[in-house]
C-alpha cells in the first residue's frame, strides 16, 4: 500500500511541470465583483470591463474587433536590450469600437495588458486591465470612446514596461506617438552600453577586495616577528589602504546616487566641492585643536 501511495506521488511530482505547461483558459471561472471587476480563484484578473455601456460621444458601436496579443520574454529577442514584450507594439480601432482582447501570457510569471487614459465615468482609474500569471490566457471586453487619442498599453508588473512590455493604442488617427514603444518609437532615455560610473564603482569595489584582502591574508598567514622600519611602513601603508577602501566601499552607493544624471564635469565639479570641503572640515579641526592645546597650556603654565 506504502509502496502504492510513492508510486503515485511520483507520478504526481512528474506530472505537474508537465501540466503547469498547458495554457490554462481563465475565461470560464471568472467571478463578476461588480465595476467590470471580474477575478477568478486562480489569480486571473480583468478590470475595466465593459461590454454594453457607450462612452458619452458614441452614436452606436462601430465595429466589434477581436485580438490575442501574447505576452513574453521571447517577443523581446528581436529588441536587443528588452527582457519583456507583447507581440505587438501597435494597435488601431475606430472610435466607438468594441473591442475584445484575448491576452495570452506565455511566460510563467504575472504579465498584465493595462491600457491607461479611459474616461473615467465608465473605466474605474481610467483603466481596462487584464492580468494573469501564465502560461494562461484571459480574455476582456471593453468598448473605445470617440475621437483620436493614443492609449498607453503596458504591463505594470515592477520594471516590466521598462524591459520592454509597452504599447500603444490608436483610436482614430490617434494623437501623436508615445515614447519608448519598442521598434515603433525611439527611448526617452537610450541605453547607454558605454562603461558608466556605476560600472567603474563596481569594478573598484571588486578591485578594492582583491587589494584588501591580499595584505590582510600575507599579514595573517605571516605575523611580523620582528618588525624592522620597512615592514612597519608596509603595514602602515596597508592599514591605511584597508581603511580608505573601507570608506570608498561605504560611500560608493551613496555616490552613485548622487552622481547619478549628471554630466562628467558636474561630477568632477561636485568632487572637487567635496574635497574642499573635508579639507576645510579637517583644517577647521587642527586649528581647532591648536587653540586648544594653547589655551590649555595659558592656564597650566602660570600655575606651575
Ligand atoms: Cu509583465
Amino acid at each position: 500500500m506504502v509502496k502504492l501511495l510513492s508510486v503515485g506521488a511520483l507520478v504526481l511530482l512528474f506530472s505537474a511541470p508537465v501540466a503547469a505547461k498547458d495554457y490554462i483558459e481563465h475565461d470560464g471561472m471568472l467571478m463578476d465583483h461588480g465595476d467590470g471587476h471580474l477575478m477568478d480563484m486562480a489569480g486571473g484578473m480583468v478590470m475595466g470591463q465593459n461590454v454594453d455601456k457607450l462612452p458619452g460621444g458614441c452614436e452606436s458601436i462601430a465595429e466589434t474587433k477581436e485580438i490575442t496579443v501574447h505576452a513574453g520574454h521571447q517577443y523581446a529577442e528581436k529588441f536587443p536590450g528588452r527582457m519583456f514584450a507583447f507581440d505587438t507594439q501597435e494597435f488601431n480601432f475606430k472610435p466607438c469600437t468594441k473591442l475584445t482582447v484575448h491576452f495570452v501570457n506565455d511566460d510563467s510569471v504575472r504579465h498584465q495588458w493595462m491600457m491607461h487614459g479611459l474616461p473615467k465615468y465608465l473605466y474605474p482609474k481610467g483603466m481596462f486591465h487584464l492580468e494573469i500569471t501564465g502560461p494562461a490566457k484571459i480574455s476582456g471586453t471593453l468598448i473605445l470612446p470617440p475621437g483620436d487619442k493614443t492609449y498607453l498599453v503596458h504591463c505594470d508588473i515592477a520594471q516590466h514596461m521598462e524591459k520592454g512590455m509597452k504599447a500603444q493604442l490608436k483610436v482614430g488617427k490617434g494623437d501623436g506617438d508615445l515614447p519608448s514603444i519598442p521598434g515603433v518609437t525611439a527611448s526617452v532615455i537610450p541605453d547607454d552600453y558605454k562603461v558608466s560610473l556605476s560600472e567603474l564603482i563596481v569594478s573598484a569595489e571588486a578591485l578594492g577586495k582583491e587589494l584588501a584582502s591580499a595584505p590582510i591574508a600575507t599579514t595573517l598567514a605571516n605575523p611580523p616577528v620582528a618588525p624592522d622600519s620597512a615592514t612597519s611602513d608596509n603595514s602602515i601603508i596597508s592599514g591605511v589602504t584597508v581603511i580608505g577602501l573601507a570608506i570608498g566601499l561605504l560611500a560608493a552607493p551613496f555616490l552613485a546616487r548622487k552622481f547619478k544624471g549628471m554630466s562628467i564635469s558636474e561630477i568632477i565639479t561636485t568632487i572637487f566641492e567635496m574635497v574642499r570641503m573635508v579639507f576645510d572640515f579637517v583644517l577647521n579641526l587642527l586649528f581647532g585643536l591648536a587653540k586648544l592645546v594653547a589655551s590649555k597650556k595659558d592656564k597650566i603654565l602660570p600655575e606651575n
